[in-house]
């Protein structure tokens, strides 16, 4: 590609984030040493950033000593190491990354662990990996994270740098929501994802799986027609992008006579014995003893091709120290041995097994040389070696076998097509691919090659690149036809009791509460609301009752002030909590030692039984220490104290709150049994609010409003107040319950 053909969305500056950096360091005689890292996201993204040039963060694969550099100036891009301890090695890359995420992403729930230590020092690496992207990147960078190593680091890069373009591709599968659902941190790592603005998958079902995941287990809103998924205040593209492989580096190598294949001995007279070739990072994933059970069945079945067939089996080492992929290498071993033994002969062993790791140019030779390729993962997220197989066949068209659980045989459906665990299919294929007439085979291969030579691995880069330059949409408020759709089940022919907070939920959020009046349209839709024979609405709100009823001015309407501390409705006698009275005076006292340290634009809210210190006025840099110290009055002086947005509450101890009071007018207006005939709906955008949505969780449909920086209890979230709006106006013009 020349530099003048290069979309504008390349010309950016590319950081990468990836576990590994892609080669390990070895300390040997002459100091440090450079080894290739094995496995596909190498191959695929180490060709890109010796065109392109860029930076690549990440493990160097041992503990540099003090002094000690990466000498990275034979490439022609920068690298930067993060280092990773003794400690958080076990946890965080043995642990969490391949004895929890790695089997349950590829579906294998059985062989998941989950210990929350592990999960912990993943956090904490994956703070670091953010924070090193977030100190190096220039702002108009594309910062692109790899793997399901970092899914974390997004949140740490959007916190540092809330402008810059952060996109993830996963090289794995996305399992369903069943088996996401499955891990205890499932929330933590989706809304870590959903810190970037682009999510790419290998293909389509990774991606549906992806977004049922965040809409059941967040609430995002999901829009499937355009791949976007509405989190909070914003945006996010998700999409497949099925990775491709440097088919011309591939093709060239293969092309490249004579052949030096140093780990097989190969004979210098051509051989009319056929050869099955199998490659594989040694992974159970990979089913390398379900092959190989394959093949002793198609030599059982089949016993006319004995000694007129070879399996070469080509297995690079990988994460040997983990427990379960050292009993597979004593698995394959055992296998290997037990059917040479069965079926070997004094001039032929049916399985010549080769443990270790090969260049491509040795690689590529076997490819070309090899008459089937048996790729038979039992999962794999693509799978490049079928890839590789198909680039190097330059001569005699051979043939591929490929697993159905690959997401390579979305696309390459010119192979033949197998289950894995189906024994007797793979052993038929086996047989078919070998008999399998010129023709054929060579129809076969030329669509498999002429997709791969098109689908290449620049033209995998230059789409995820310019799917990452679009820019960020605003979020969008939801149609009336998804308001339906959520809610029209949930309220058929039920009463409707519709809980709204108001600051940050019925009105934006203002530098200062006095100015976060109304509008006359959201008073209108709230009026239209209480105007319905089968809904009842009560505004809950941190301000004093008599505030919010000033500021709301509807007298259809039950109001609840103070965070449920008080009530006041047209259904339902006044309330006031006993303890309020007890605690008024020392809320006085309260507030007089809060006024001796409050500076610089930060003022204090009197509620009569709750206090609310505003820091919104006062310069960032100063927030922090101001509210430190007020935590601490707040403590000494026996209250309790309560992050809000740019404030800090101050509330008497007592055991009540939002979630509290709603369960109150529910249980006062509509009788006890109320959860039989009476629906809720409750609206929020405040962490007062989640004591509601935790109390209703499973008993109402509950919607958080705003930013989506926390996790929430709530089902759903809602953008703004303009979607609070929009569903107001839903459930003013819905369909009224006939029964009522
Ligand atoms: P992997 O699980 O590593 O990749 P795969 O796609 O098959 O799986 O790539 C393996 C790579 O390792 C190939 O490039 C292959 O040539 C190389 N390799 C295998 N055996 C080797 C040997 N003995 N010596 C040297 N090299 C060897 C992950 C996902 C895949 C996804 C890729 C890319 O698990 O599903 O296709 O990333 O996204």
């Amino acid at each position: 590609m020349t530099q003048s053909k290069i979309h504008r969305s390349e010309d950016r500056a590319v950081v990468v984030l990836s576990n590994r950096l892609p080669f390990a360091i070895k300390r040997g005689p002459q100091g440090l040493e450079k080894q290739v890292s094995p496995g596909g996201l190498v191959s695929a993204l180490e060709p890109v950033l010796r065109k392109r040039g860029g930076t690549w963060i990440g493990w160097p694969g041992i503990s540099l000593k003090t002094g000690e550099t990466l000498n990275g100036r034979d490439l022609p891009y920068s690298i930067q190491p993060v280092a990773v301890s003794e400690e958080e090695l076990e946890h965080y890359y043995h642990g969490f990354s391949n004895r929890t995420l790695w089997p349950l992403l590829h579906s294998f729930s059985q062989n998941t662990q989950f210990a929350p230590e592990d999960f912990k020092a993943y956090e904490q690496v994956n703070r670091r990996f953010g924070e090193t992207a977030a100190k190096l990147a220039g702002s108009d960078d594309m910062i692109w994270i790899h793997d399901y190593h970092l899914m974390l680091a997004p949140s740490t890069l959007r916190a540092r740098r809330p402008k810059a373009t952060i996109a993830f591709f996963l090289h794995t599968p996305f399992p369903s929501y069943d088996i996401f659902r499955l891990l205890p941190w499932d929330q933590e790592l989706l809304q870590g994802l959903l810190d970037c603005d682009l999510i790419g998958f290998h293909i389509e079902s990774y991606v549906h799986n992806f977004l049922d995941c965040v809409e059941r287990r967040l609430g995002a809103h999901v829009d499937r027609q355009r791949r976007l998924v509405h989190y909070g205040d914003r945006t996010i593209r998700v999409d497949a992008f099925p990775i491709g492989i440097d088919f011309a580096l591939y093709e060239q190598a293969a092309t490249l006579k004579p052949l030096v294949v140093k780990a097989v001995d190969s004979p210098q007279e051509p051989s009319s014995e056929q050869m099955i070739l199998g490659v594989d990072r040694l992974d159970y994933t990979k089913g390398i003893p379900e092959r190989i059970r394959a093949f002793e069945h198609f030599l059982e079945h089949y016993p006319e091709q004995r000694e007129k067939v070879t399996l070469l089996q080509v297995a690079v080492p990988s994460r040997s120290e983990v427990s379960e992929y050292q009993e597979l290498k004593r698995e394959i071993d055992a296998l290997v041995g037990q059917v040479n033994g069965r079926f070997a002969t004094a001039s032929w062993s049916p399985i010549r097994y080769l443990y270790g790791s090969f260049e491509r140019e040795e690689l590529a030779a076997l490819y070309r040389e090899a008459q089937v390729a048996l790729v038979t993962p039992l999962r794999d997220g693509m799978n490049l070696v079928a890839k590789e197989f198909v680039a190097c066949q330059v001569e005699d068209p051979g043939v591929l076998i490929l697993s159905r659980m690959a997401g390579a045989a979305d696309t390459m459906h010119e192979a033949l097509l197998v289950n894995p665990y189906n024994l007797e299919e793979t052993a038929a294929a086996i047989h078919r691919a070998l008999s399998m007439e010129e023709n054929e085979r060579g129809s076969r291969m030329a669509a498999l090659r002429s997709r791969e030579r098109r689908n290449n691995v620049e033209r995998w880069v230059r789409r995820f690149l310019e799917a990452s330059a679009i820019p960020a949409s605003a979020p969008e408020v939801p149609s009336h036809h998804e308001f339906q759709t959520w809610l029209g089940p949930f309220l058929h022919q039920h009463r409707l009791a519709l809980f709204v907070d108001y600051d940050g939920t019925l009105t934006p959020l203002c530098e200062h509460p006095a100015k976060a009046t109304l509008s006359e349209d959201m008073r209108l839709t709230l009026r239209n609301c209480a105007a319905r024979p089968d809904t009842d609405i009560t505004v809950i709100s941190g301000r004093a009752l008599n505030d919010v009823q000033e500021m709301v001015g509807l007298s259809e309407i039950t109001y609840s002030g103070n965070h449920g501390l008080e009530i006041n409705g047209a259904h339902i006698p006044h309330f006031q909590h006993e303890d309020l009275d007890h605690y008024s005076s020392r809320t006085v006292e309260l507030a007089k030692s809060l006024h001796e340290i409050i500076q610089g634009g930060a003022w204090l809210e009197e509620k009569a039984y709750t206090l609310t210190l505003h820091v919104r006025a006062m310069p960032q840099a100063e927030q922090e220490s101001l509210l430190t110290r007020a935590r601490e009055i707040i403590h000494d002086a026996g209250f309790q104290a309560r992050d809000a947005h740019c404030a800090l509450e101050a509330r008497p101890p007592i055991g009540w709150d939002k979630g509290r009071a709603v369960l109150h007018i529910l249980r006062t207006h509509y009788g006890p049994s109320w959860s039989e005939h009476v629906r809720v709906i409750y609206l929020g955008d405040d962490q007062t609010d989640e004591d509601a949505f935790r109390f209703l969780a499973g008993l109402a449909m509950t919607f958080r409003v705003g930013p989506a920086n926390t996790l929430t209890a709530a089902s759903r979230r809602l953008p703004n107040v303009s979607a609070v709006e929009a569903l107001l106006n839903w459930i003013a013009s819905r369909p009224e319950a006939e029964c009522l």
